[in-house]
């Protein structure tokens, strides 16, 4: 029987503070501005996946959460076509390695959150299927390297490599390769941190952010200055407010960045609309709980869904889990999930294992 080679990984959902929304190279992926995001729990939030190889398989194919998906999409076939070459100068320079890189892939995929109710489940995908097919073919690269694979599978997607508070660097070169992710801080730098996710809706968004930015790009002036003024404003400003931890700064951009790319969205035209009710109750619950800090020690943030995420520290735990309960308590359809922030660890980046 022919030898399956494998190798199994996890990738955790982020979070962006400073969003991404807009390309201006659709094809690789490449963003109208820099992001940052925050890395939740290794436990809640993550999709799992197991890349296997063998010239027993037939094709290429990818099951996730059991369902067989199309591998033919030009997002994942620029996944496979890069992981693939790299595996080949691998080869090329050691001959004793086995020719992983022609046999066909069997990537299966499971994510333990709802899918596509902008919980970022694109992110987590991507990235585990790269991770996953990195370490079957035993590259040498870096987290950073292998996110500008990722970044063409979904450009979020890149930020997922990394745990902790990490940055996608926009770049400028029109080949992408100075389009990364890097590591601004590990999450032990912030132990602190708590985040609180309000899952408003486990509903598939109604529109896709693929479709939704590039529409956004194409109606929207509020947009031009959001990429040219607003982000890269809040770039500085967020970058500085992790290395200083100075939770008042990060609060208040997050939010303001969370209300500059909603308003972007409603700004496109025909309008694009991802809170609800419930999600502008959550606003107005994180300012009654500054109100009542007299400084900000809540922030809230929304990404191309309803379900609402909210950042704050461990020792206001209390106030904003209290607030949040009897604030929104009585309302249908939210549920409350308790985050910590944690460190992506490389779990299986272990040696490829041979299954006869
Ligand atoms: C973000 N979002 O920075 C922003 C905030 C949604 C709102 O990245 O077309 O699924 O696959 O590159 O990565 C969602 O966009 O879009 C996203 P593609 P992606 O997290």
């Amino acid at each position: 029987m022919a030898e399956v080679y494998q190798a199994s990984t996890t990738a955790p959902v982020n979070i962006a503070v400073v969003k991404y929304w807009g390309k201006r190279d659709p094809k690789l992926n490449l963003p109208t501005n820099s992001s940052v995001s925050v890395t939740l729990s290794q436990v809640d939030l993550r999709t799992h996946t197991t890349a296997a190889c063998s010239s027993s398989f037939s094709e290429d194919t990818l099951l996730l959460n059991s369902s067989p998906q199309d591998v033919s999409g030009a997002r994942t076939q620029a996944c496979f076509r890069e992981l693939r070459s790299l595996r080949a100068a691998l080869e090329s320079s050691n001959p004793s390695l086995p020719k992983l890189s022609s046999l066909p892939l069997r990537i299966v995929s499971e994510n333990n959150f709802p899918t596509a109710a902008g919980l970022a489940s694109s992110a987590a995908g991507f990235a585990a299927l790269v991770r996953a097919i990195a370490n079957l073919y035993e590259l040498p690269s870096s987290p950073t390297d292998l996110s500008c694979i990722a970044r063409q599978g979904s450009g979020s997607a890149c930020r997922s490599l990394f745990g902790g508070y990490v940055a996608w660097q926009m770049g400028s070169k029109v080949d992408g390769s100075d389009s990364v992710a890097v590591e601004l801080a590990p999450a032990s730098h912030w132990p602190t941190m708590r985040a609180l996710i309000l899952v408003v809706s486990a509903e598939k968004k109604g529109v896709s952010s693929t479709s939704g930015m590039q529409i956004t790009v194409g109606t929207s002036e509020l947009f031009q200055r959001r990429a040219e003024v607003v982000v890269p404003k809040h770039m500085e400003l967020m970058t500085k407010a992790i290395q200083e931890r100075d939770f008042e700064t990060f609060g208040k951009v997050t939010m303001m960045e969370s209300n500059s790319f909603h308003a972007t969205c409603l700004d496109t035209f025909p309008p694009i609309f991802y809170l609800n009710d419930v999600s502008r109750a959550a606003i107005r619950v994180v300012e009654d709980i500054n109100r009542k800090a007299g400084k900000i020690v809540a922030a809230y943030t929304f990404d191309a869904g309803p379900n609402a995420v909210i950042y704050f520290e461990e020792q206001n735990s209390g106030l904003v889990a209290g607030l949040f309960k009897s604030a929104l308590g009585s309302l249908d359809g939210w549920q409350g999930r308790d985050i910590e922030v944690q460190e992506a660890t490389d779990v299986d980046a272990r040696a490829v294992e041979v299954l006869k």
